[in-house]
């Protein structure tokens, strides 16, 4: 089989993060992994990174700003009061406040996002996040072990370059995050493969199969417990194979939790090592560009041994490595055998024993032959707004309906809008990097291309006239949306949410923001400030205020940009 370009994401740090005693998630098994991979000798093999972290500004092109806001501030100490007794963004024992619980989101993120970006960019055919693949988070609130939903944001920066994306996940659970942020888009096909019936999240029913414009591109495989590899492998093969002939992905991101596997601590499937990695290798031999996720796993020896085994079907090399394991830091772990395997065990395939799998792959199979082929992007309406926007990620309550004082804000800001204008004149080389803009999320690669002036962004400089404001004052300001004032910003600690969250060492450099006084937000509701930016950009004919306003106002130019003049998504590690 020919070789594939991998790029392989490791953040050192992911392995030091707990999320507390007793708790079953354990990110010390991407150390572990990563020390089989080590160990093999696949790091010369292949593209080893360290991405860069997610910022919070990258996170919210999905989550509400203020799920992000609350995530990095949020203590052990301080979550009983933040999260107002339990009710709000983290519910119950599953999604402890644990220590540097946002930086491992950051990792995590970043990875994927880093994953997405190598593969756009041609750098890789494969790339591989063992730290992703944390499906159950949801826009505003964390779920299922996990806070950020890295899937949708490295999906989300795919569709900046590809008309379609194919989301699979062979987690024992069903994929419910990622299902639901496409459920309305014929862009993302999301199949599921999961356990049902009175196990957690309850949802992945093959009647729901997505809604409006997605009706149809949502494909669930709901499963009894004990699955096989031969079973696994007689839904997954002509059910994926069904879906590549008719909905024809540009790419693949593959979930690969590991708690279907045999004797996984929360999953109750019986998939061996190999069979699991089946998955993997029937994927690469598409010839799609592919990114490899990982997800659940509470075994931690199978999870490390199977994501290890995944890495090389990556690199095509699973035939020629040793299934005795090379010495390693965890190798007593590995006892009685010390063998890269999962074997079975003895349980009974409820699957096969009352027909329910031969009935579950024909219903999977019928919905995908109802299916329009390939939606094209270039067949529909692509709008020259945001992404977001255009797949409804746009903050809450878009569409209801306006009251006066929206209208007058509305006119407000157009008015700044236009003061906020550049000079038609503005030439790009008196620009300061505060005036590169990175592109508004527009997905079509022509709007990309039309808006790069000789492989350059083109300038878009939002600095108000300087005669609005003095450039050279050292304060920080912001300007209100109601005066179009320009204030100052004082610097103690109980003013940072003027800065929203964003690092004031980089706040220069980045633009076009808006905020409301301090007071506002609550009056008009909780999304209330972004509600409206989003609403202001309908209203403003599609110019390309879109991108910033459906993010809150916020750009996050600076870190694409800055990915862009480095030709680099992450850090080259040593190996
Ligand atoms: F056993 C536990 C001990 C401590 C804390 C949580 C758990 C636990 C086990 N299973 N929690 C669960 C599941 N939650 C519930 C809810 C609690 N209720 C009242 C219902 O049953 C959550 C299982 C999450 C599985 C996550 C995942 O494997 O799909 C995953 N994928 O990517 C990352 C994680
Ligand atoms: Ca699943």
């Amino acid at each position: 089989m020919s070789k594939r370009k991998v790029a392989y994401f490791y953040d050192s740090d992911v392995g030091a993060y707990t999320y507390g005693l007793g708790h079953p998630m354990k990110p010390h098994r991407i150390r572990v992994t990563h020390d089989l991979v080590t160990a093999y000798g696949m790091l010369d093999k292949m593209h080893v990174l360290r991405a860069k972290r997610a910022t919070p500004e990258v996170m919210s092109s999905f989550h509400t700003d203020e799920y992000v806001h609350f995530l990095q501030n949020v203590t052990p100490e301080t979550a009983e009061r933040m999260t107002f007794h339990g009710t709000r963004f983290l519910v119950g024992e599953d999604n402890p406040a644990f220590e540097g619980v946002f930086e491992f989101c950051s990792i995590s993120a970043g990875g994927s996002i880093g994953a997405a970006r190598k593969i756009t960019s041609g750098a890789a055919d494969i790339a591989i996040n063992w730290a992703g693949g944390l499906h159950h988070a949801k826009k505003r609130e964390a779920s299922g072990f996990c806070y950020i939903n890295d899937i949708v944001l490295g999906i989300l920066e795919l569709l900046r370059s590809y008309p379609r994306v194919l989301y699979i996940d062979i987690d024992c659970h069903h994929g419910d995050g990622v299902e639901e942020a496409f459920y309305t888009s014929n862009r993302v096909m999301t199949c599921s493969f999961h356990k049902f019936g009175e196990y957690f999240p309850g949802t992945g029913t093959q009647e729901d199969r997505g809604r409006g414009k997605g009706k149809g591109y949502a494909v669930n495989v709901p499963l009894k417990d004990g699955i096989t590899d031969e079973s696994y492998k007689s839904v997954f093969q002509p059910v994926i194979s069904k879906i590549l002939e008719t909905f024809r992905p540009s790419a693949v991101v593959l979930q690969c939790g590991s708690d279907s596997l045999a004797g996984d601590k929360l999953g109750c499937f019986n998939l061996t090592m190999k069979g699991h990695a089946a998955c993997v290798q029937f994927m690469r031999k598409q010839n799609i560009p592919l990114i490899l996720l990982g997800g659940g796993g509470y075994t931690v020896k199978n999870v490390a041994r199977t994501w290890a085994f995944e890495t090389a079907c990556a690199l095509g090399i699973e035939d020629d490595i040793d299934l005795n394991l090379p010495w390693n830091q965890y190798f007593e772990w590995f006892g009685p055998r010390y063998r890269l395997e999962v074997a079975e065990n003895n349980m009974e395939d409820l699957n096969v024993k009352d027909g329910s799998l031969e009935r579950v792959r024909e219903k999977a199979l019928e919905q995908l032959r109802n299916l329009i082929p390939a939606p094209s992007v270039q067949m529909q309406d692509v709008p020259r707004e945001s992404l977001q926007h255009h797949l409804g990620f746009s903050k809450d309550d878009e569409t209801a309906p306006r009251d006066e004082l929206d209208e007058e804000l509305a006119k407000h800001v157009r008015y700044v809008y236009n003061l906020q204008e550049p000079d038609s004149t503005t030439d790009e080389s008196s620009s300061s990097s505060e005036s590169e803009s990175e592109d508004d999320g527009t997905s079509s690669i022509s709007w990309r291309m039309q808006n790069r002036v000789n492989g350059r962004r083109a300038s878009r400089s939002p600095m108000p006239p300087t005669s609005n404001r003095s450039r050279t004052s050292s304060k920080k300001q912001r300007m209100s949306l109601l005066t179009g004032q320009y204030f100052d910003i004082p610097e103690e600690p109980e003013y940072a949410h003027y800065t929203c969250g964003i690092d004031p060492a980089r706040a220069s450099s980045q633009k076009r923001r808006f905020f409301l006084p301090e007071g506002w937000d609550e009056y008009l509701g909780v999304d209330a400030t972004v509600d409206m930016h989003s609403r202001l950009f309908n209203e403003y004919g599609g110019h390309d205020l879109g991108g910033v306003m459906a993010r809150g106002g916020r750009s996050n130019d600076g870190d694409l940009e800055e990915a862009e003049e480095e030709e680099e998504d992450g850090m080259v590690l040593d190996s």
